[in-house]
C-alpha cells in the first residue's frame, strides 16, 4: 500500500483513501490506477467503510493525458480492461464507499466517482467528459455505470456537447445524492461513512453486491434474487437482535428531519 500517489489512513473503522498528485489535478496515471486496485484488493480487516477523497481543488482531471501515446489498439483494449479491474475493486470491494467531490469531476475521475456507493459534492462541482472533443472515448466502465446514474440520454449528450454540470445540477440529475458548502465534501463523507459503517454487514454486503446485479436481472430473476437476500439478511443474528431491540423500545424510531 505504498505510493506517493495516494495517501492512506484508518480513523476507526473507515478508511481513507485520497488521491495525491494535486499538482496534475490529480490525473490518474498507470501508477495511479494500479496504486488504486492495490489499495482497495489489500484493505485492512475492519474497514466497515470507505472515504474516497482527492487532494487539492480538484477530485480528479481524469486519465492522465500525458501517457496517452500512439497506443494501437491492442494496447489500448488492456489499458481499458487494466482500468475497468481496478474500479471493480473500487465498487465489489471489501466496504461501501463515499466519494467526496470538489472541483473538477472529469473524464476517468467521473468514472471514478461513479464506480463509488455514495457521491458527496461541495458547491465546486462541476462534471464533464471531455473524451468526446478530445476524440477519444470513455474507457474506465463509465459507459456502463453513469447512464445508470444520469441515463444515456444525458450522458450522450455530455460527449457529444461537451456540457459541463455545475454541483447542483449534479445533483438534481443524479451524479451525486448530497451537496454541500464548498469545502465540506470530506467532513460530510466522513460523516456518512461512519453511519454506514455502522450498519449489519450483510445489509451492506447486500447493497453493494445483490442490488446492483438485481438491477439488471429481468424481474422474475430479480425477485427470486431480493428473496434470496432478504432471506439471509434476516436470519443473521445481528438482524435479529436489532428487530428485537426495536420491539423492545431500545431501538432507534425513524425521525422526521
Ligand atoms: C493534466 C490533466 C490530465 C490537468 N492529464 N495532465 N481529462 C481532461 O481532458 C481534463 C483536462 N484538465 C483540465 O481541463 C483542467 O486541467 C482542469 C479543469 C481539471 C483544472 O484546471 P486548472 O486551471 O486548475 O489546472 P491546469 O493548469 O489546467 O493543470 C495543472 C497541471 O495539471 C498542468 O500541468 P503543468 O505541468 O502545466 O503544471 C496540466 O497539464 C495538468 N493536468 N489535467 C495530464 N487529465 C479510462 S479513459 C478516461 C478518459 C479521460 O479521462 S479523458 C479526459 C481527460
Amino acid at each position: 500500500m505504498t505510493s506517493p500517489d495516494i495517501h492512506f489512513e484508518q480513523q476507526g473503522a473507515v478508511a481513507i483513501v485520497r488521491l495525491a498528485r494535486p499538482a496534475k489535478r490529480n490525473a490518474i496515471s498507470d501508477g495511479l490506477i494500479g496504486a488504486i486496485r492495490d489499495v482497495f484488493e489489500s484493505m485492512p480487516q475492519g474497514v466497515r467503510a470507505v472515504v474516497l477523497d482527492g487532494e487539492g481543488d480538484h477530485f480528479c482531471a481524469g486519465l492522465d493525458l500525458s501517457e496517452l501515446t500512439d497506443r494501437d489498439a491492442g494496447a489500448g483494449l488492456h489499458h481499458s480492461r487494466m482500468w475497468h479491474a481496478a474500479l471493480e475493486t473500487v465498487q465489489f470491494g471489501p466496504a461501501p464507499v463515499v466519494a467526496a467531490l470538489r472541483g473538477a469531476v472529469v473524464g476517468g475521475g467521473l468514472e471514478l466517482a461513479a464506480s463509488c456507493h455514495i457521491r458527496v459534492a461541495d458547491e465546486t462541482t462541476f462534471y464533464s467528459l471531455p473524451e468526446g472533443s478530445r476524440g477519444i472515448f470513455v474507457g474506465g466502465g463509465g459507459a456502463v455505470r453513469i447512464p445508470r446514474l444520469i441515463g444515456e440520454a444525458r450522458m450522450a449528450d455530455m460527449m457529444f456537447t461537451g456540457r459541463v454540470y455545475d454541483a447542483k445540477e449534479g445533483e438534481r440529475i443524479g451524479l451525486s445524492q448530497y451537496i454541500v458548502p464548498p469545502g465540506q465534501a470530506f467532513a460530510k463523507a466522513m460523516e456518512i461513512a461512519q453511519r454506514v459503517a455502522k450498519n449489519a454487514p450483510l445489509t451492506n454486503y447486500a447493497l453493494m453486491h445483490a442490488l446492483p446485479r438485481i438491477a439488471e436481472q429481468p424481474a422474475d430473476q430479480g425477485f427470486l434474487t431480493e428473496a434470496l437476500m432478504a432471506a439471509i439478511a434476516q436470519s443473521a443474528p445481528e438482524a435479529k437482535e436489532r428487530v428485537r431491540e426495536f420491539l423492545e423500545g431500545r431501538g432507534p424510531k425513524v425521525k422526521k428531519t
